[in-house]
């Protein structure tokens, strides 16, 4: 089971509502889609989304690199030696979304290959993941909208707002408008992608002390080592490392530091093996993770799936699940569901992202 193949292939399709945060906003989704050929006929497929304002890798570069960079070195590897394919990966610094990707498509074709659904592989804890739904800038009333028509639609009741960068008390009045108008059963948690110092932080957690909030995302640049560290001791609640922590050296060190004491999980950016290695960091040392979303299209939200559904840790608190929605169209040729508040892992051997090839052909870019 030699890879004989790897494609990258870069493809956009528009958002009909473009998702707005501190550092950038979705429009269109511009992503690059992974295939991973055997001599025996398998093929891995994964999704790659850059997210050029918070790691720089972009369309361009993810494609490239897979091309000319990793592609040459794993050609000729059997897909079983995942430790060689990663030793070829580690030997590159930094990449890590196009890393992620080949990973995927790798333990996809692994899947296929010995006729496993691959959830199964990693762990096989339970069949599906509660969906949590992200809550981009937009004025309070209309945030509150969207949660309510999102609990009535999908059933989902836990939302992550985006805060940061903007005055703090729009930050507040959302805060207070969501918990007001959603009552006190729906979780709801911030992340501020950095957009505030550490102490704007603490001044957040006071001024919205009583309404509830579960989680604290990246509030501000983990590089403020001494006052995230005193952030941290103050807080009331978890304070979630997510950019800060792609690899689980990147993990070690902010736990360790007292940066952060929850890791933020995302299958984008450390692919199924990496995000292994980052579960087993923080349960070994007992901090609570959540998965979370890269903006993924339904490709890597099923990856997401796969990975959160596999594992007792990670399925305690609801995944980030839902930014297709708001897409305007998807590669994925057996549409995502949600279905009372969860999404589905599939029981199909590998990871079960069939591509619908008449949309790649539209959509493709090369
Ligand atoms: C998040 O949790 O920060 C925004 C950019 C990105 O890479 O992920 C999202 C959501
Ligand atoms: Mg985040």
């Amino acid at each position: 089971m030699k890879i004989e193949r790897i494609e990258a292939i870069p493809y956009a399709i528009p958002y009909t509502h473009p998702l707005k945060f501190a550092s950038g906003e979705v429009a269109t989704a511009d992503h690059v889609l992974i295939r991973v050929y055997t001599d025996d006929g398998v093929v891995g497929i994964a999704d790659a989304p850059p997210r050029p304002y918070t790691y720089g890798e972009t369309q361009a570069s993810i494609t490239a690199v897979i091309d000319q960079v990793f592609a040459p070195q794993l050609l000729g590897l059997d897909i079983m030696d995942r430790e060689r394919i990663h030793a070829v990966l580690r030997r590159t610094i930094n990449n890590q979304v196009a890393k992620g990707a080949l990973d995927i498509a790798v333990w996809d074709a692994i899947g296929q290959a010995v006729g496993e659904p691959v959830h199964r592989l990693l762990g096989g804890w339970t069949d599906r993941m509660r969906v949590s739904h992200m809550l981009g800038f937009r004025p309070a009333a209309e945030l509150l909208e969207e949660a309510l028509r999102f609990g009535e639609l999908y059933g989902i009741t836990t939302f992550k707002l985006k805060v940061g960068r903007r005055p703090l008390a729009l930050d507040i009045e959302a805060c207070r408008v969501l918990r007001d108008g959603l009552g006190d059963d729906v979780e709801i948690y911030l992340d501020a992608n950095r957009g505030w110092t550490a102490n704007e932080a603490l001044e957040v957690l006071r001024r919205t002390e009583g309404l509830g909030l579960t989680l604290l995302e990246e509030p501000c640049d983990a590089k403020e080592v001494l006052s995230r560290r005193r952030l941290v001791e103050k807080s009331p609640i978890p304070v979630v490392g997510d950019e800060s922590v792609p690899t689980a050296g990147d993990v070690s060190r902010e736990l360790l530091s007292g940066g952060c004491n929850a890791i933020c999980i995302k299958t984008a950016r450390s692919g199924f093996t990496e995000a292994t290695e980052i579960l087993g960091l923080c349960t070994g040392l007992g901090v609570d993770v959540t998965m979370g979303n890269q903006i993924d299209a339904q490709i890597g939200s099923l990856a997401t799936v796969t990975f959160g559904a596999a594992h007792e840790a990670t399925s305690r608190r609801a995944g980030e699940l839902s930014n297709f929605l708001d897409m305007s169209d998807d590669l994925l040729a057996d549409p995502l569901r949600i279905v009372d508040g969860t999404i589905a892992v599939r029981d199909v051997p590998g990871v079960g992202a069939a591509v619908d090839e008449d949309k790649l052909a539209a959509y493709r870019l090369d």
